[in-house]
């Protein structure tokens, strides 16, 4: 495989492993893509995707600042010459840190033009680009999806637009992603609706948008059959922002929707830490509420800010917070439909502004990753916590606990039971097993 040298980063190394003992900060002390954990290398069981937007498209502005990022390789333009020149540098940039997959939104790789078909044109050649670079490099699409948030027609919503005109829109943009994702083999395609939902009450019909939403996911769903997509779909859960509430507020309420649009057999999640955060719930909850329903698809890994109150998409750089995501990847088998991987949905601090931050940011999220990978897997090894755990349950093996859980007996027959013995309630042992958790992780990381 050939390195791709664009000008502008050919000074930029190709990220090694180089074990705990270094110091060097473009090489990685943990992330050893071939050391084998539980049967399957860090490789597979980490599946990471870089993301296109953050990646090449963030300027790395704020609400009261310009974009702060040295992207010598962007003249700025909308031009084709230009995207191509972005995608060449992506690619680069995952083959020095050995990233296997990427994901894009249609706008983020192809400039929009004046129309959809001027759009769909500009797509249609970026796919035919981008696909030639997956061929050069062995990098592959994790999932693809459309901007149906950035374009002023989208002001009220796409699917969930007051206007049917918008619907179509949304639909032949939808249509022409799909496409081309399709097209670049992807594993996946990601609906996200940071429009699909409403700022104020006072002017919306919350049913009928519902309604309208779930019939766009039925319409992907399917062109995909119909044009032979064997990839995942996901819906990616976000209780607010942009819009003041969105419909996809989090795992529970976006496992009813699907539930109630007759859509969990063909849709399941992407579950983005960040987003959890901002509806009040940990990454762990949502991912434990997800596997246990089966439809735990694919993760975007950043982390948020408590304390703000928006989306941060920081690199996640927490240890206690990658170790529980892959205790719950390990104790679910992986991905529900195999079909998933840890997209980093993130971006550098504003500070961070050089083009080798790029790599530092990566590298810091796929090592904190690897830790979690062996700190979740020496928690197994060790035993206790699981041991705890089942002993904690044991009494709904006993024959009264089949018995209820198979439906064979009465509140009356419970209350004569009852009339026998008292419970004897014992001590969940939170604080014991959290120091003993926190040995395990740190004596293995
Ligand atoms: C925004 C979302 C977005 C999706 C893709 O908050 O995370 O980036 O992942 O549209
Ligand atoms: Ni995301
Ligand atoms: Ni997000």
């Amino acid at each position: 495989m050939d390195l791709l040298t664009d000008p502008t980063i050919s000074h930029l190394p190709v990220v090694a492993f180089e074990g705990a003992k270094s110091t060097n900060p473009l090489a990685f002390h943990w992330y050893d893509a071939d050391r084998v954990v539980e049967g399957q290398s860090m490789r597979e069981h980490l599946n990471f995707a870089a993301c296109y937007w953050h990646t090449m498209r963030n300027a790395l502005s704020d609400p009261f600042g310009r974009g702060t990022a040295l992207m010598p390789w962007d003249d700025g333009s909308a031009s084709l010459d230009n995207a191509v020149r972005r995608a060449h540098v992506f690619f680069g940039l995952l083959q020095r840190l050995g990233i296997g997959a990427y994901c894009f939104h249609d706008h983020d790789v192809a400039p929009e033009g004046d129309s959809l078909a001027a759009s769909a044109a500009n797509l249609t050649h970026m796919t035919s680009v981008l696909s030639d670079l997956q061929e050069a490099t062995g990098i592959s699409l994790l999932w693809g999806t459309a901007c149906l948030f950035d374009h002023p027609r989208y002001a009220h919503g796409a699917a969930t637009s007051p206007d049917v005109q918008v619907f179509a829109h949304a639909a032949g943009q939808v249509r022409r992603a799909l496409d081309a994702t399709i097209a670049l083999n992807g594993r996946g395609y990601v609906f996200w609706g940071g429009r699909e939902g409403y700022t104020t009450l006072v002017n919306t019909d919350i049913g009928r948008e519902r309604a309208q939403y779930a019939q766009l996911l039925r319409l992907a769903v399917e062109h995909g059959d119909a044009h032979g997509f064997d990839g995942a779909f996901y819906i990616e859960p976000k209780p607010r922002e942009p819009s003041g509430h969105q419909y996809d507020f989090d795992v529970e309420s976006t496992l009813n929707f699907l539930r109630e649009y007759s859509l969990n057999d063909r849709i399941t999640l992407n579950i983005e830490t960040n987003h959890a955060t901002l509806a009040g719930k940990s990454m762990g909850h949502e991912l434990r509420v997800a596997a246990a329903a089966g439809m735990l698809g694919s993760i975007d890994a950043n982390m948020g800010d408590v304390h703000a109150g928006w989306d941060t998409d920081r690199f996640p750089t927490d240890l206690y917070l990658t170790t529980d995501i892959m205790l719950v990847l390990l104790e679910h088998g992986g991905f529900s439909n195999s079909k998933g991987g840890l997209n980093f949905d993130a971006k550098r601090r504003r500070e961070s502004m050089e083009p080798v931050d790029l790599l530092h940011a990566h590298i810091a999220g796929m090592d904190t990753f690897a830790r979690g990978l062996l700190a979740a897997a020496a928690i197994r090894a060790d035993g206790r916590l699981h041991a705890f755990v089942r002993e904690r349950y044991a009494s709904w093996s006993d024959p009264l606990g089949r018995r209820i859980m198979d439906g064979a007996v009465s509140l009356v027959d419970l209350e004569a039971q009852a009339a026998t013995s008292e419970p004897v309630v014992k001590s969940g042992r939170q604080e014991q097993l959290e120091a003993m958790l926190n040995d395990v992780m740190f004596a293995a990381t």
